[in-house]
């Protein structure tokens, strides 16, 4: 193959091979994930990632499609040395002419841009993560991105209504017809989001859109067990609805954020488990709150911050969402991303630190995530040289709590080897199938998904 041969099909400015630029390609978010490729490919359009692939699938050549590289599981640099093809600069966004409740994006929009526009229209997008400005959303579909509000959106997955991609082969699929209810064969939409890559790459997609609440109050509460916090949880999600999200975080972490950007302790206890809940809907949050059972807890509850105006609250979000910063300020984590039945989770997270002691003693395990839907971010510091034995030994241990191995982040090369943890031989068998139908030439993300393809 010749990169010339690609260079004169694109045309100008298409093709980059500054190796410092392709640097900031090769390189995950986390650090831990080090690639290296011959250049970076910088597509403008649908028909342009077509030419693209389908010049790759003819020479049989290797590429690792890439958004906003914010994933954390490997799953969008070239440890190969495959090419890379960043969706960046497909960023058009616009509201829909046929539908003024969905948006039209190209895959490299930031999920923020996508969230400003639907907030122009007095709208909301229902996927939100600490990382919205970088994040793109083709990123964020191709690994069926969740994030905060799950809750009461649901993924990434719920949110797109029609999409359009191009496979391994080459060849457009999909369409952009906007149309809820749509049984004309496979569901293009579900079977894409989630495929990391491996089946074809996203170039566009029709988003549905949601009402904007007209106000949010989020709540802090501080408590002495997991099972109280998780408790809280299940009342929000049984007895209020308004709620959109729990997070669950400890007095480690928020020692570390605090550490990291100089922040004011939230309270005197010198060991919490925080639980911050966030509510959302028509005026009268307050009033709702009180009139339920979660009222009486408000009331008589000592560790309880409550924030209404909109500097409140991200006062509160950030001891929350600074954690994955803050972590990484003090080396590369094992990073695993589970999820646990709610009745298991108290039981799960109190065994952490004994498994990751048990394993390795220096370890430091950090632990927080999104309750509401069981799923957890274990963070894990200087967990070498037995990394792998303490990712063995939790992935295992979330399997027999009947959890999951992967929640939100995805597979990517970082679990590859543990898929079959989760996934049968039937299973596996049909999604390699599957893979080869989309990209018979297994050109995209190679590795990625089910383990060394070559
Ligand atoms: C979050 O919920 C993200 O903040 C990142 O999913 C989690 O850093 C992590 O492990
Ligand atoms: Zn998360």
């Amino acid at each position: 193959m010749s990169i010339e041969e690609l260079k004169s099909l694109l045309g100008p400015g298409r093709v980059n091979e500054d190796q410092e630029v392709i640097k900031t390609y090769s390189d995950d978010w986390t650090g831990r994930y080090k690639g290296f490729a011959p250049a970076v490919i910088f597509p403008q359009s649908t028909d342009e990632v077509a030419e693209i692939l389908s010049w790759c699938s003819t020479n049989q050549v290797k590429i690792v499609p890439q958004g906003g590289n914010t994933g954390m599981v490997g799953g969008s640099v070239p440890l190969n040395g495959e090419l890379i093809i960043s969706l960046k600069k497909m960023k058009n966004i616009n509201i829909s002419d046929t539908n003024n409740t969905q948006i039209v994006a190209e895959a490299g929009a930031t999920l923020l841009e996508i969230q400003n526009l639907a907030s122009e229209r007095g709208l909301i997008y229902g996927v939100d993560f600490a990382s919205r400005d970088s994040a793109t959303i083709g990123g964020t579909i191709a690994t069926n991105a969740g994030g905060l509000n799950v809750l009461r959106y649901g993924t990434t997955r719920h949110q797109i209504v029609s999409v359009e991609a191009v496979t391994g082969a080459g060849k457009i699929i999909g369409n952009l017809n906007g149309l809820e209810k749509d049984n004309t064969g496979y569901h293009l939409p579900s079977l894409l989001c989630g495929s990391e890559g491996t089946l074809a790459i996203v170039t566009r997609a029709k988003l549905r859109l949601w009402p904007k609440p007209e106000e949010k109050v989020t709540i802090l509460f501080g408590f002495n067990t997991i099972q109280d916090a998780v408790n809280l949880t299940e009342a929000c999600i049984t007895k209020n609805t308004d709620i959109v999200a729990c997070e669950l975080f400890f007095q480690k972490g928020v020692d570390l954020v605090r550490e990291a950007y100089d922040l004011q302790p939230l309270w005197d206890n010198k060991n919490s488990i925080y639980l911050l809940c966030e509510f959302a809907g028509d005026l009268g949050i307050s009033d709702r709150l009180n009139e339920n059972a979660l009222g009486e807890i408000l009331r008589t509850h000592e560790s309880v911050l409550v924030a209404t105006t909109d500097r409140e609250r991200q006062r509160l979000w950030q001891y929350r969402e600074l954690h994955t910063v803050a972590v990484s300020q003090r080396g590369i984590p094992l990073k695993l991303d589970v999820t646990i039945p709610l009745g298991n989770l108290p039981y799960f997270i109190e065994s952490i630190d004994t498994i990751c002691d048990n394993i390795n003693p220096l370890s430091l395990p950090y632990v927080f995530g999104h309750s509401a839907d069981g799923n957890m971010h274990l963070n894990i510091l200087k967990s070498e040289p037995k990394i792998t034995e303490i990712e063995e030994e939790i992935l295992k241990f979330v399997v027999s709590l009947e959890g999951s191995i992967s929640a939100e982040h995805g597979i990517g090369r970082a679990k590859a080897p543990y898929l079959h943890f989760q996934r049968n031989e039937d299973e596996i068998k049909i999604f390699t199938e599957m893979k080869k139908a989309f990209d018979p030439k297994g050109i995209l993300n190679p590795d990625v998904i089910f383990q060394s393809s070559n």
